[in-house]
């Protein structure tokens, strides 16, 4: 793996897998590989799991860790090309990218969306920039449009829970009180399609994510349909794509209950964190055995750990 910023990235998702399970099993069998190397991580933007799950797994793999939370101790920087300096920008990614490429065997970054700017936010510009200036390995910790370690997580707990072998998995749009990035869902929804699982998304008219992806995975805006005989919920919340950035819906309907898993196949319950309690999530059912959101959060380390090592070790 030279980079990890999407499913794309993986050769073959389902031998990722059988190593995140050897990993969990063992998880200091590589406790030299990283020795004498470190990773940077450089947070545009606030992380609790990501961070944590991060260094952990890294330390796991003996990798010195670096952080740099850039949006509040770093210099702001400039990602336009060519631009006179003489506003609140302090530092040309250019410049920063390429020094902290010199210090850091290993970078991972987070940079959320501004969702002003749909082309803009799309192109992930500021990750290409810092690949093209870090030339190191870089490894998503969520960028604009994806989140693939905590899909990857949320694939390993899927398949260490489910009690068929094709279980039914309904990623269900939630209600939130402001603008959130569309990356979960569509880093989800990527790793879905590459997952022996039969996938459906519900959300209410003008949620649609963009289609690059969603592919072929059915859409059904009558979501008491879309968790019949669920196994799997993903509770998210995201913005529009269409309208992009934009909230279209406070329906409180859309909330997950315990009512509405009497229609499921005693589902479980997923959901990245944070959540809004009672309002994407009722405490009824992330209080119940249905929940799985304290499993994923733990899986975090060693989806991470998998990446890690593989990139350690140039297998991709
Ligand atoms: C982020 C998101 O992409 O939805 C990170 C999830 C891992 N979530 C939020 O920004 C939640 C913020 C809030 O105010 O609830």
């Amino acid at each position: 793996m030279k980079n990890f910023l999407s499913v794309e990235d993986v050769k073959d998702v389902q031998k990722l897998l059988k190593k995140a399970f050897k990993i969990k099993k063992n998880p200091f069998e590589h406790a030299h590989l990283g020795k004498n190397k470190t990773i940077g991580l450089v947070f545009m933007n606030p992380s609790t799991r990501t961070r944590l799950s991060t260094q952990r797994a890294a330390n796991n793999l003996g990798l010195n860790v670096m952080v740099m939370n850039m949006d509040k101790e770093g210099w702001a920087l400039e990602t336009q090309e060519g631009i006179v300096m003489n506003q609140n920008t302090v530092e040309h990614i250019k410049d920063a990218a390429a020094v902290m490429g010199r210090y850091c065997e290993i970078i991972g970054i987070r940079s959320f969306p501004k969702l002003v700017d749909k082309q803009e936010d799309y192109s992930e510009d500021f990750f290409q920039k810092f690949i093209k200036y870090a030339k190191v390995p870089i490894v998503s910790l969520e960028s604009a449009t994806l989140h693939p370690l905590q899909s990857f997580a949320d694939l390993i707990t899927i398949e260490e829970y489910k009690t068929k072998e094709r279980p039914k998995v309904v990623l269900s749009w939630a209600p939130h009180i402001k603008p959130l990035p569309q990356a979960v869902a569509n880093s989800f929804s990527e790793w879905m399609q590459k997952a022996d699982v039969d996938f459906i998304i519900t959300h209410p008219q003008g949620y649609e994510l963009d289609k690059k992806y969603t592919g072929a995975t059915p859409v059904i805006h009558n979501q008491e349909k879309a968790l019949k005989n669920a196994d799997f919920i993903y509770v998210k919340n995201w913005s529009s794509y269409a309208e992009y950035g934009k909230v279209l819906s406070l329906d409180g309907g859309w909330m997950l209950t315990n009512e509405k898993l009497k229609i499921t196949n005693n589902a479980k319950v997923m959901h990245c964190l944070p959540v809004r309690r009672n309002i994407e999530l009722s405490d009824e059912v992330l209080d119940s055995e249905h929940s799985l959101v304290v499993e994923q959060a733990e899986n975090r380390i060693y989806a991470c750990q998998t990446v890690l090592k593989e990139i350690l070790q140039k297998n991709f």
